[in-house]
């Protein structure tokens, strides 16, 4: 089994869309194991983005998504990391396929609406800064066998 964290950004909540996504992460046979919403601060939002630092983009994108609440989760399944990058979509909305999430609902690759690791290594990191060990909840799942 393996995790992934995924974060529902700003334009989600503003939109009254994030039933609409988290249906798809469900729909896939995911489970969630954790989900809050918050405001990330902009200590958080700058250790989330550190691979990032240098870039460009770096100011717009942690002023975006510490201008309101985010949905901050961590999915559990096989593959997890994989799968959920495949739902999620390319980085770069032009790249984005229809059906994917980014592709669906995005149209500026700076507010791409999600975020989701990229590794497992990536997966843990960020788990870790935006998670408690105990607030994660491993739940016994009757029906995996359907997925
Ligand atoms: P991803 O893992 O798909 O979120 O992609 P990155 O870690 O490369 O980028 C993190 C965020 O930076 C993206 F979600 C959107 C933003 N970004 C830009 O605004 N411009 C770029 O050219 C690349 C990324």
């Amino acid at each position: 089994m393996e995790r992934c964290f995924v974060m529902l950004k700003p334009g989600v909540i503003n939109r009254r869309i994030v039933g609409e996504i988290l249906s798809r992460l469900e729909k896939k046979g995911l489970s969630l194991v954790a989900m809050k919403m918050m405001v990330i601060s902009d200590e958080l939002a700058a250790n989330h983005y550190a691979e990032h630092k240098e870039k460009s983009f770096f100011t717009d994108l942690t002023s975006y998504i510490t201008s309101g609440p985010v949905i901050a989760m961590v999915w559990q399944g096989d593959n997890c990391v994989q799968l959920v990058r495949k739902l999620v979509g390319a980085t770069k909305v032009e790249e984005a396929q229809p059906g994917t999430i980014r592709g669906d609902y995005s149209l500026h690759t700076p507010h791409n609406i999600i975020h989701a690791s990229d590794s497992d290594e990536s997966a843990k990191r960020e788990i870790g800064l935006f998670f408690k060990e105990e607030e994660l909840i491993n739940w016994h799942d009757d029906n995996a066998k359907w997925f």
